[in-house]
Parts: C-alpha cells; sequence; structure tokens
C-alpha cells in the first residue's frame, strides 16, 4: 500500500522498543500511520552479538509486530533475509521512505548514542522531518537526572536512589523507608550451599515463529560466539510477566541474602532473570516494583529482598541510564588506569584453568546470562587486576549478554567494574583477590589452582594480580580512602614478598599476553 494519506507518519520501531504504550506509538493514529520494524544486519554485527540475543530480539520483534497488527496497526516489517533489506536503519528508513512517501518520521529516542548521532542526520538525505521523542519507559526522565547531578560534587547512587523512593513513595512509610533503613545490603553477602531445591527460571518452548528465527540465526550468525539452543526464552510479553510471576514466587524470597552467592553450575541461583525482557520493554520497571512491594507488605517477601530488587531497579538501572547520556560521547573513550591489555581469547571461550573464570564464560556462552557478582567479581575483577583495555572489555560484555545495550552495559562495565571513569560511578575498584571469591562460591574446591598461594606455580592468579593491580596503580590510587586498609597491608609485606608478588603477576600477564593457556 503506497497512498501518502494512509501514512502520515512513519514510526520506526527499534528492537528494544517492543512496549505498546511506546512514546511514538502514542504519537500516532492506527488508521492513518505505518510502523516500520526492520531486521537489520548492521545491528547484529557492530559488535558480533551473542546468538541467544539476535535470536531473542528477532523472535520479539516478529511476535510484536504481530500483536500490534492484532491491534490495528499496519506494521512493515523488514525480515533479515527478504529481498532488498539494506542492512542498516538508515537505509532502511530511506527505503521505506521512498515506498510510503510519509510526512514525517516519528522514532523514540534509541538507548545508544551511537544511534542517536546518526538519527540526527536523517531528516537532510529523507527530505522530511524526523521527529525523536523521549522514552517515557524509564522512572526517571533524563532531565530529572541532570537535574539531579547538577552542582553535585560526587553522583552516588545510594543518594539518587533514595530521591527515587522518596519521589515514587515505593517502600516508603509515614515518610521513611520501610523496615528502618534505605538499604539492606550488609544483609545480602550470604554464600550458598548446594541446594536440591535450588529455583529455575521460568522457561519457554519455542514456537513456530522462534523456530524460525533459530534457523535463519544458525545460518547467519554462525561465527559469532554462543550455543543456539536450547533456547527457553520469553519471547513475548505475555510469558516474560508469566516468567516475573515465577520469580515472585519461587524466588525473591532469597533474593537478597543469596544476591553476591555463585555456585558450581547453577547459573541463575536466586536472580529475576529478568533484564533482558526489561531491556527490550517486554516489561514495565515501575509494575515490577510495585508488585515486588505488595509482596512485602503482604508478608510474602523480607524486606532485604524487597529493598534490594527495588535497589536494583529504582536505583542502579536508572542510574546507570542517566549517568550514560550526561556523560557520553566522552564517557566511552575513558581508560583512567591507562589499561592497554588485550582482552584474553579465553573470554570468547571459557578455556581456563581458573575455574571460576571457566564457569562463568561456560554459562556466558551457553546462555547469553551470569548474574552480577560473576560480571563484577568474576570476568570484570580479572580484566581490571589483569589491565585489560576497558574498551575491548566494554565491546565483550555488549556483545555477550542477552540484556546488553550500550546506555546500561557501558556504565557497568567502563565505570563500575573497570574503574576507567576514575570512579564517577564508583567510590573505589570494585576488586579482590581469591580470598572473597571462596568465601562467596564453591568455585575454588573445584580449581586447578590454589586459592591459599599468592606466588609459586599452583598459586590464585587474582592474589599476585590484585597486589600487582594497587601497586602499578598506586599513583591513582593510594590516595583513596577507602584503599588505605589495602596499601597498608601492602606495605606491611616485606620487600622480598612484594617482589615476588610483583614477579609472579608479570609472569602471568606475559603468558595471558602470548596466548598460553592459563
Ligand atoms: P537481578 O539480579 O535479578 O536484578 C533485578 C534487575 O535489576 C535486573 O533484571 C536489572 O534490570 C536490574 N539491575 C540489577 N543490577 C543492575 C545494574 N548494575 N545496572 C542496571 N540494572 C541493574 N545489566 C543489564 O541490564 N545490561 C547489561 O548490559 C549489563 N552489563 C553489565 C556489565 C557489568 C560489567 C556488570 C558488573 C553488570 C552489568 N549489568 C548489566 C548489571 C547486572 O549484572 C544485570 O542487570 C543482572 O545481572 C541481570 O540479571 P537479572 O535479571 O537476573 O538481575
Ligand atoms: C541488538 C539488536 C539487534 C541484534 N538487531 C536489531 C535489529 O535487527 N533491529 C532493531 O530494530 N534492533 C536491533 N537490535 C537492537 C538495537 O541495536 C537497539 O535498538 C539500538 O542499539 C538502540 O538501543
Ligand atoms: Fe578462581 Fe583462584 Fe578460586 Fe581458582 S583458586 S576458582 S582462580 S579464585
Amino acid at each position: 500500500m503506497t497512498d501518502r494519506s494512509r501514512c502520515r507518519n512513519l514510526v520506526l520501531v527499534l528492537g528494544d522498543q517492543l512496549t505498546p504504550g511506546l512514546s511514538s506509538l502514542k504519537r500516532a493514529d492506527p488508521a492513518r500511520d505505518r510502523v516500520l520494524m526492520v531486521e537489520v544486519v548492521e545491528e547484529a554485527t557492530y559488535v558480533r552479538h551473542h546468538k541467544k540475543k539476535i535470536a531473542f530480539l528477532f523472535s520479539a520483534m516478529r511476535h510484536f509486530a504481530g500483536e500490534l497488527r492484532a491491534a490495528g496497526w499496519q506494521v512493515d516489517y523488514v525480515r533479515l533475509d527478504e529481498d532488498g533489506n539494506t542492512g542498516s536503519f538508515r537505509s532502511e528508513v530511506v527505503r521505506a521512505a521512498r515506498r510510503l512517501t510519509p510526512d514525517r518520521i516519528v522514532v523514540t529516542e534509541p538507548g545508544e548514542w551511537r544511534v542517536l548521532e546518526d538519527m540526527r542526520g536523517w531528516s537532510e538525505p529523507l527530505g522530511v522531518p524526523v521527529d525523536i521523542v523521549t522514552d517515557t519507559r524509564f522512572l526517571c526522565d533524563l532531565t530529572a537526572f541532570r537535574a539531579w547531578a547538577s552542582g553535585r560534587r560526587q553522583l552516588r547512587m545510594e543518594h539518587f536512589y533514595r530521591d527515587m523512593r522518596r519521589r515514587t513513595g515505593l517502600l516508603m512509610e509515614d515518610g521513611k523507608p520501610a523496615g528502618g533503613k534505605w538499604n539492606f545490603d550488609a544483609d545480602n553477602r550470604r554464600p550458598a550451599k548446594p541446594d536440591l531445591f535450588m529455583p529455575t527460571p521460568a522457561r519457554f518452548e519455542p514456537d513456530r515463529t522462534t523456530q524460525e528465527v533459530l534457523d535463519l540465526v544458525g545460518r547467519r550468525f554462525a561465527d559469532h560466539i554462543g550455543d543456539l539452543e536450547p533456547f527457553r526464552f520469553a519471547v513475548t510479553r505475555a510469558q516474560a510477566e508469566t516468567a516475573f510471576d515465577h520469580f515472585l514466587e519461587s524466588s525473591l524470597a532469597d533474593f537478597g541474602t543469596y544476591q553476591d552467592a555463585m555456585l558450581r553450575g547453577e547459573k541463575f541461583l536466586y536472580h529475576s532473570v529478568l533484564s533482558a525482557y526489561l531491556n527490550a520493554g517486554l516489561l514495565d520497571p515501575m509494575a515490577l516494583c510495585r508488585k515486588v512491594e505488595a509482596a512485602y507488605q503482604e508478608g510474602r517477601a523480607p524486606i532485604n529482598a524487597a529493598e534490594g530488587f527495588i535497589r536494583q531497579i529504582l536505583g542502579w538501572r536508572e542510574y546507570v541510564r542517566g549517568i550514560y547520556w550526561l556523560k557520553m560521547p566522552g564517557y566511552a573513550g575513558e581508560n583512567a588506569l591507562d589499561a592497554t591489555a588485550p582482552l584474553p581469547g579465553f573470554y570468547w571461550t571459557g578455556n581456563t584453568r581458573m575455574r571460576c573464570m571457566a564457569e562463568a564464560i561456560t554459562q556466558t556462552v551457553e546462555e547469553a546470562y551470569a548474574h552480577h557478582i560473576q560480571r563484577l567479581m568474576i570476568t570484570g575483577n580479572f580484566a581490571l587486576l589483569a589491565g585489560v583495555d576497558p574498551h575491548e572489555v566494554h565491546e565483550w560484555y555488549l556483545a555477550v549478554y542477552a540484556d546488553a545495550y550500550e546506555w546500561v552495559e557501558l556504565p557497568n562495565t567502563l565505570g563500575m567494574s573497570q574503574f576507567a571513569d576514575g570512579g564517577l560511578l564508583g567510590s573505589k575498584p570494585y576488586m579482590s583477590g581469591g580470598n572473597y571469591i571462596n568465601k562467596m562460591s564453591d568455585y575454588c574446591g573445584a580449581c586447578a589452582y590454589d586459592v591459599r598461594q599468592r606466588t609459586g606455580d599452583r598459586a590464585c592468579p587474582f592474589n599476585a594480580l590484585y597486589w600487582d593491580f594497587l601497586d602499578r596503580n598506586a599513583h591513582v590510587l593510594r590516595a583513596n580512602p577507602r584503599l588505605g586498609r589495602a596499601y597498608a597491608s601492602w606495605s606491611r609485606m616485606d620487600a622480598d614478598q612484594q617482589a615476588a608478588c610483583r614477579r609472579h603477576a608479570a609472569g602471568f600477564r606475559e603468558r595471558l599476553a602470548a596466548g598460553e593457556t592459563v
């Protein structure tokens, strides 16, 4: 259909905008406007995304297009393997505009700077205005975040989070935080024990649409990281809501207590495994927070669980998005510790003798998922200690996780995990030697290395790397009051021990650089 009067607005809906109440759709009229959705090779390959991530999005996009059509919209959906698909957002919008001659293009602002910059240049070649409208799916709009950040010396998440609790009234009782404290993190650091009754997230059998996508992705992206099957993701809003309800029933109560725990073979523990759905727009963050608050109020979840979960969504998720848009485009290039080592090849395979790294990476390859402490204190910690170039680390996280889009991934990786922003996001680097990993997991007992040794053939690599990291970066970090105890311990070591640590770490980093199996 090329009737101009039927396409006043051409509404482009991106793969992470699968929300019926999307701001661009709200501005349009199903009777007169047209929706455009495109599967494009550029989005799948600007970093080489995990096969499961591509399959999840393509299937969720196709299902969403079907739901829009059922709701009365005309949707032009361009499949990846369709004849004439030109492969990028820009060229597909140009092609559609030639076909449909719209008066204007409407699009909700994208989640990545790269795409926004490109969109800002579309109007001229298209010869029609491009309206980029605010994304209203977040709990703190960017103007409010800028106002919060303005004039502050430090942009700490905890302060932002308290403001958000007050603003939304979530877990507030008579103007005070429910349970008498803002933050129950201190209760949320218990290691887990292998348990026969460990919950598993809700899983869904692929339907015909998903099966077609799996065949497509298997053919077209065979050389990307990751196992495509078994594929058990939710691909519709209804399924994602079922997954959330299942989490509420089976895992929320223990979510807080075991939030930082890690166990061999347990890929999900009590985590919600909802981030991919939230970030694609299949779930509404406020609705989740309200349901978790209700579970607390009705006595179905303790305060440390409810507060812990709400803090992740109301606090961290909104905060990192605010930081991203406040600091881009410069943020992506920061490298406060001048880290330059290449990302070790085993990040793509899990082929390492370090049990903790093998567990975290193998499940990433299998599931396009690892939980927060695995990302932060295993793969992130190792890259930080080994001095890996933060840009390479960033590209890895962006590629391998089903929930990764730059607005959320970059601040978490570059800021929280790699300290490449020099402490804008975190007051000190998140780092540890083997001791912490041993305390919070059962990995070390099954490792080729010995967590108690600092140097020697079987010494846990995290140990010498930890001390060497502090030493190498003393010019940046020594003045940090939160590292006072760590530097005091380093100073208490005698010169021979310090030299042995340095030698061991340097030898290990050389073997890493040479691509040896470590
Ligand atoms: P749960 O532990 O069940 O938490 C509930 C929800 O809270 C999550 O679904 C997520 O939406 C939100 N959340 C929790 N922590 C964070 C956080 N730090 N930032 C933003 N939201 C948070 N999260 C992403 O969504 N996308 C990413 O690309 C991403 N990259 C990361 C990279 C690194 C190096 C680190 C350390 C963390 C990263 N995170 C990212 C944050 C966090 O690890 C994931 O959100 C979480 O592991 C998703 O699993 P879950 O749904 O089971 O979360
Ligand atoms: C991640 C991704 C992939 C793999 N493919 C597509 C696609 O083909 N079409 C699409 O609309 N979106 C895709 N996405 C999500 C986009 O990369 C995302 O919308 C932008 O990065 C902005 O956040
Ligand atoms: Fe990881 Fe070291 Fe423990 Fe091995 S000994 S699992 S390398 S922390």
